[in-house]
């Protein structure tokens, strides 16, 4: 049997979620840990100069960000692709992983840092707000006619847009909005099924349990020594 990967990294973080996702679509054996000494150590910075997670080691093969890892884990075996070969296809789902990456997740990740108290900068929640809709139409403009997020297969979108979603909702209930997806019916119909897929309805129940440990205060930060 190959060699397991290791993913550096905790569940919660929408990046590493997209791995662990990507890794079981694709059959890899997999560990996912925090590295020993923590991110912020010496060793750790040799794996990742900005000390964030995820990383990846794939024998002698080190990477950080998640999008640059996605695209290795797909391109590593041709069983089950996470990204369509087609240049108008392929693009069309890596689209939809760079809205929900670039104009979701930020927002969201700014509202649980305003709620935590961990932000280093000021935070204009009514300014983060207002770019998480936005993020969330565009989302809603580029996603496929279902089921899923790029089409009629399990793709990269699904990987990186499936998490976000749990994280953004999550967030954004903690801040007593119930329903953030709304009336954008593509989105909220993608939202409802991926829940439900086998794939990804473990990660998303880890990744829950993981969120609700943190608003209860007990979850340790990502600076802490693990
Ligand atoms: N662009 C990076 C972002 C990674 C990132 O921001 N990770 C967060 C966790 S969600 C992190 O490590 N934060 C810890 C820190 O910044 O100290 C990627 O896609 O891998």
């Amino acid at each position: 049997m190959a060699k397991a990967l290791t993913i550096y990294g905790r569940i919660i973080s929408p990046y590493v979620a997209a791995l662990v996702l990507a890794s079981k679509r694709k059959g890899f054996n997999y560990e996912l840990m925090m590295p020993k000494g923590g991110i912020k150590s010496p060793a750790y910075y040799k794996l990742n100069p900005f000390a964030k997670v995820p990383v990846l080691k794939d024998g002698t093969t080190t990477l950080y960000e998640s999008a640059v890892i996605l695209e290795y884990l797909d391109a590593k075996s041709k069983i089950k692709k996470l990204i369509p070969e087609s240049a108008a296809a392929g693009s069309q789902t890596r689209l939809i992983a760079a809205v929900a990456n670039e104009y979701v997740l930020r927002p969201a990740i700014k509202i649980v840092q305003h709620k935590r108290g961990t932000s280093k900068e000021p935070v204009d929640i009514k300014t983060v707000f207002q770019d998480l809709e936005k993020g969330l139409n565009a989302l809603e403009r580029v996603l496929v006619k279902g089921p899923f997020a790029a089409g009629s297969r399990f793709s990269l979108a699904d990987c990186v847009a499936s998490p976000i979603l749990l994280f953004t909702t999550a967030a954004t209930n903690w801040y007593d909005i119930s329903d953030i997806i709304g009336k954008r019916p593509k989105l909220k119909k993608y939202w409802a099924a991926i829940q439900k897929n086998k794939l990804a309805k473990p990660v998303l129940k880890d990744m829950t349990a993981m969120f609700n440990l943190m608003t209860a205060g007990k979850l340790p930060p990502w600076s802490a020594v693990q």
